[in-house]
């Protein structure tokens, strides 16, 4: 019991810390995420509409709270082994911007389809 207390503890130190600020980074193919105590790298994409993207995300730490990751909108969820890619193809076949987090909801991150 006093594990799981202290684990919890960690996860709610390593949510709440701000992510980087970082700009867009225009994207389309197999596109690397890493995710790590500060949230997911890049956090934010651009993908040109119709273009395939394929994100492979491979989480690098223990120290966070990203051990999966979620797509609210394509209702997507997919745990998040420690170092080990697991890829989630991106629908671009509408103009619009995609999120995803976190199981908890934060590190809130975009694609934006253009
Ligand atoms: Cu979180």
């Amino acid at each position: 019991m006093k594990r799981i207390a202290l684990l919890s503890l960690v996860l709610v130190a390593a949510c709440s810390k701000k992510p980087a600020p970082e700009g867009s980074v225009a994207a389309s193919g197999k596109v690397s995420i890493v995710a790590d105590g500060d949230g997911f790298h890049p956090s934010s994409l651009s993908v040109k509409k119709g273009a395939p993207l394929t994100l492979e995300f491979k989480r690098t730490s223990d120290q966070t709270c990203a051990t999966a990751v979620v797509f609210p909108d394509l209702k997507i969820e997919k745990n998040l082994p420690l170092n080990e890619a697991v890829a989630v193809e991106i629908p671009t076949d509408a103009a619009r911007t995609l999120t995803f987090q976190c199981g908890m909801g934060m590190y809130q991150s975009k694609i934006v389809v253009q």
